[in-house]
């Protein structure tokens, strides 16, 4: 373990040395605002915070560094890599979940809030972590789990016992109902993430218990202030070791609807609207805030599954005491319906965004974001992963995550052009959200083996959650075990940080150039965003202004040239980003080779 973790730490400080004379500081835009201020401390009408000028990383742990050579990622391997990330230029790590789990999903089943998941170390390894990220100038938010815990917690270990049991009305126990055949069938037709009913029968106490995920994730009951009362509890927890705020798990999830009634066949169109707006969210959220987050100087981002853009602003206005932001799931999850893979087009994607401009005002922070650990490869999903375009696909994506407008957030290996992985086989998966799917659909007669794999090939979350590219070495340099928990995509031999270290010209540097163009660049962070031709099939193409701060953003979403006029008072005067070396001055229409990314300042 410690000749890794040394190597990982000579490899991090060699790197930091080599970045930080390229990459500019990686202070946020927001200390360099001052001139931008009005009186009222505001710029272009938003209260500059560092959250909003921050750029975040997330970290999945079970696949980010193993440093003990079981297969499995842990805290001290992130330790390890810190000086990686620092030199990435980015401000705030994302940890999901490292808590006590039996990991039906991953840690997203939490059996101790207090305590860390013994797989990925221990107490003093996390506060080892926070230290080396505080050391560094940046920051840590963990993930606040509270829909629901691990069946395995004491509390659903207790509330199963009995139904007079002290901590029964912790969790959300219906009597079911007896069908027309009298059996027994669920209290309604609520259906899990996860396939199946979101109702399990406990033969101990003759109810059933609502989860919306796994049969291992009962649901909260949050209508019990106790319930609340002991998630404010552990946030403190965190909070008062020097953590800097919370992703919160599908967080509009915690109201359930009164009476819990079936789904109307509407509804089952699209059931997360159902659980994402009961009517006790916002009450839930502003006493969370109120008891909670007021007395801390944190950011808070919450998934929000089930809320559209037009009901954001419920969660987010600043006026509100809720929210910083959320996840709104509208821009990722174009290429879906439901689970089922489908094509998208540029159009649709900038009008995505242009909601986004449109229902977000001044008191309306946003995030952007078109990956994570529940969504397959961005190089993959909205770039093109074949060798000839992934490089330049995937420098043009982090142009664009690094210039919308909102908090930027980059997921694990996106900054290498991480691809899907070629899944052949269902045992190839982990993600019980894969397996369970393969049960009902596949097994139960219902979709073709070579269809339900197809698809899965092209959205599985198992795709992002591959071991972290490290090195041509075994395993990816991921771990020194024989055999890591998750297969490491076999292209680690071509794309993995130590050869993009010192490849001036890769997607990580690229990431590094435009994390550093976003941090010296207010405009980029707080500035007015314009769409020039949202109808273009092709290009993507906006500015971003802020008082005489102007810059022109141009991405060509296909491997075919475009040309590109631009409008008057729009100029292409000075090239401060391009992922290709072709961006000769122009001082007509722009001609872009396929896909070419230039951000100019003008
Ligand atoms: O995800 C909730 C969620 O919306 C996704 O799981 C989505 O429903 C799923 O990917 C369907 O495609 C959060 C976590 O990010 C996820 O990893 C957990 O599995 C889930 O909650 C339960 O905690
Ligand atoms: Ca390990």
């Amino acid at each position: 373990m410690r000749e890794l973790a040394v190597r990982g730490m000579v490899a991090g400080l060699v790197l930091g040395a080599v970045l930080a004379a390229g990459a500019q500081a990686t202070s946020p835009a927001g200390s360099q605002t001052k001139g931008l201020q009005t009186g009222s401390g505001l710029v272009n009408g938003y209260q500059p915070t560092w959250w909003k000028s921050a750029v975040v990383y997330q970290v999945y742990p079970r696949s980010f560094q193993d440093s003990n050579g079981d297969g499995i990622g842990d805290l001290r391997g992130i330790t390890a890599r810190l000086d990686y990330l620092h030199g990435l230029g980015v401000d705030v790590l994302w940890l999901s979940p490292h808590y006590d789990s039996p990991n039906a999903d991953n840690g997203y089943d939490i059996r101790d809030y207090r305590k860390v998941m013994t797989e990925f170390g221990t107490m003093a390894d996390f506060d080892a972590l926070l230290a080396g990220i505080k050391a560094r100038h940046m920051k840590l938010i963990i993930d606040l789990v509270v829909n629901h815990t691990s069946d395995e917690h004491h509390w659903f270990v207790e509330s199963r016992q009995s139904k007079n049991n002290p901590y029964r009305d912790y969790y959300i126990w219906r009597p079911g109902k007896v069908g027309p055949d009298g059996k027994r069938m669920p209290p309604n037709n609520y259906r899990s993430a996860f396939s199946g009913s979101a109702w399990q029968y406990d033969p101990q106490t003759g109810e059933y218990y609502l989860h919306l995920f796994a049969i291992k994730q009962p649901d909260l009951n949050w209508e019990n202030p106790k319930v609340r009362q002991e998630v404010y509890s552990l946030m403190r927890f965190w909070l008062d070791k020097g953590v800097d705020g919370f992703r919160m798990d599908v967080i509009p999830y915690i109201s359930k609807q009164p009476g819990l009634p079936d789904l109307t066949p509407a509804q089952q169109q699209h059931p997360d609207q159902v659980f994402g707006n009961g009517p006790r969210r916002d009450e839930f959220l502003q006493e969370m805030n109120r008891e909670v987050l007021s007395h801390y100087d944190v950011m808070s981002v919450g998934e929000a599954a089930g809320v559209t853009l037009a009901q954001e602003p419920a969660l987010v206005d600043d006026r509100r005491h809720e929210l910083n932001m959320i996840f709104n799931f509208d821009a990722v999850r174009i290429n879906r319906d439901g689970k089922q893979w489908k094509d998208w087009t540029l159009p649709g994607l900038k009008a995505i965004y242009a909601q986004h401009a449109a229902q977000l005002d001044t008191h309306s922070w946003d995030t952007v974001f078109l990956s994570n650990h529940d969504n397959p490869r961005l190089v993959s999903s909205f770039g093109d992963d074949r060798p000839e375009y992934r490089v330049a696909s995937a420098k043009l994506l982090a142009t664009m995550l690094m210039t919308l407008r909102g908090t930027p957030f980059v997921y694990q290996g996106d900054e290498l052009g991480m691809t899907n992985y070629p899944f052949q086989s269902i045992n190839e998966y982990n993600d019980i959200e894969a397996k369970n799917g393969w049960q009902e659909d596949v097994l139960g007669g219902h979709v073709p083996a070579a269809d339900y794999l197809a698809n899965l090939r092209r959205m599985s979350r198992d795709n992002a959650r591959t071991p972290m590219q490290w090195d041509a070495t075994a395993n990816g340099g991921f771990t020194t075990a024989a055999k890591p928990w998750l297969a490491v995509n076999p292209n680690f031999t071509t794309i993995n940080a130590s050869a993009e270290l010192a490849d001036p010209d890769s997607v990580y540097h690229y990431y590094a150039q435009a994390i550093a163009l976003h941090h010296r660049a207010p405009a980029l962070v707080y500035g007015d965003y314009r769409d020039l031709d949202p109808t273009n099939p092709q290009v993507f193409a906006y500015t971003r202004t802020l008082g005489q701060e102007r810059y022109l953003v141009v991405l060509n979403f296909s491997e075919k040239p475009a040309e590109f006029a631009l409008p008057p008072g729009v100029r292409a005067d000075r090239l401060v980003l391009g992922n290709l070396h072709t961006a000769a001055a122009e001082t007509g229409p722009l001609h872009l080779q396929g896909w070419e990314a230039r951000v100019y300042q003008y």
